[in-house]
């Protein structure tokens, strides 16, 4: 049964209340945990299924963020190596192993974003003019940990149809005494003339390197590569899709119509993508928590530092 709290958390991230990857992958990790807090199995292979269950019902929340599935995949494999190499242990025991588990991939999230932010700040110079795209955590640390270094920079963050996330970044920066201006999307082009620099999040990143992030996205990369602005994503390695070594192509979120508008007029067909992908030519690199790598060996450092799991489904425990 999944625990009412775990809906909870999953409504909220259906309904972006949660949103952009990382809050994502560390709501549904507190989810997990919360699963375990619930659960009232006797049997530890009761429990075990119970957390599979959970953790297929959390995943399907948002369908394109690895991170997410990546950390509960971690999780699941976890569960299953204690009780396959422990079977002495109680289940209480088993419980309180798992959530000790579970809570260390917040703290190593909390460690990866510094890391990010250091990394990140070395590359946005004094004086320079920035644009961003959409509400990415992650960019908003190295843009506070640029400003707690003393430099002085201006952000430019866009808005974001339909759900205007930029203006989330807009307000959390001016609330970080960070010159900000938003700006409508259309303006991209005009920014990027005096622009010296643009980062963004990421959502997946594929196999070959190329982004998955905010649709948009790709089109802030072509016209930052026709100005000759420099263009990075700022994104822990978790955000790799293991799925993609394997010839599998991310699938892209498709969103309620009504965000784009509530009442259309007839015969007025709305599409409303979430993400888009962007080449991994447009991207001068990721900066991630093992520093600022080119995307066409994302994937290499990725399958080195992270264990590359595929699925919980062949693990049955009886
Ligand atoms: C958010 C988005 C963000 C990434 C990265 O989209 O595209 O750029 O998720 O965010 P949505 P972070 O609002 O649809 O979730 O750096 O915080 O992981």
């Amino acid at each position: 049964m999944i625990a009412p709290k775990v809906k909870e958390i999953v409504k909220k991230i259906k309904n972006l209340e949660i949103q952009g990857a990382r809050n994502i992958a560390k709501s549904a990790i507190e989810a997990i945990i919360y699963q375990l807090k619930a659960s009232k199995a006797t049997k530890k292979s009761e429990l075990y299924r119970e957390l599979v269950e959970a953790a297929k019902f959390i995943s399907s929340s948002r369908p394109t963020e690895p991170m997410m599935r990546n950390l509960i995949s971690d999780a699941i494999r976890f569960s299953f190596m204690q009780i396959k190499t422990k079977p002495e242990m109680s289940i209480k025991d088993l419980k309180k192993v798992i959530e000790k588990e579970a809570s260390t991939y917040v703290k190593k999230m909390e460690n990866s974003k510094k890391l990010i932010a250091e990394y990140g700040s070395k590359i946005i110079k004094d004086g320079s003019d920035i644009i961003t795209y959409c509400h990415s955590s992650t960019v908003i640390e190295i843009l506070k940990k640029a400003k707690s270094k003393g430099k002085e920079f201006k952000v430019y963050a866009l808005e974001t149809r339909p759900r205007f996330q930029g203006r989330i970044t807009a307000k959390e920066l001016a609330e970080n005494g960070i010159n900000v201006t938003l700006a409508v999307d259309g303006a991209m082009n005009m920014l990027m003339k005096k622009a010296d620099l643009c980062i963004v999040g990421a959502d997946a990143i594929t196999a070959t390197g190329d982004l998955i992030n905010k649709i948009g996205t790709s089109t802030l990369a072509h016209i930052a590569r026709m100005h000759d602005v420099s263009f990075y994503s700022a994104a822990e390695l978790y955000k790799f899709s293991p799925l993609t070594l394997f010839g599998y192509r991310e699938e892209i979120e498709e969103r309620d119509l009504s965000e784009v508008w509530e009442n259309p007029p007839k015969k007025v067909k709305i599409i409303n993508p979430a993400f888009d992908a962007t080449a991994a030519r447009y991207i001068n690199g990721y900066i991630t928590e093992f520093g600022i790598l080119p995307p066409q060996s994302l994937w290499s450092v990725a399958s080195q530092k992270l264990r590359v799991n595929l699925s919980y489904e062949d693990e049955v425990i009886e």
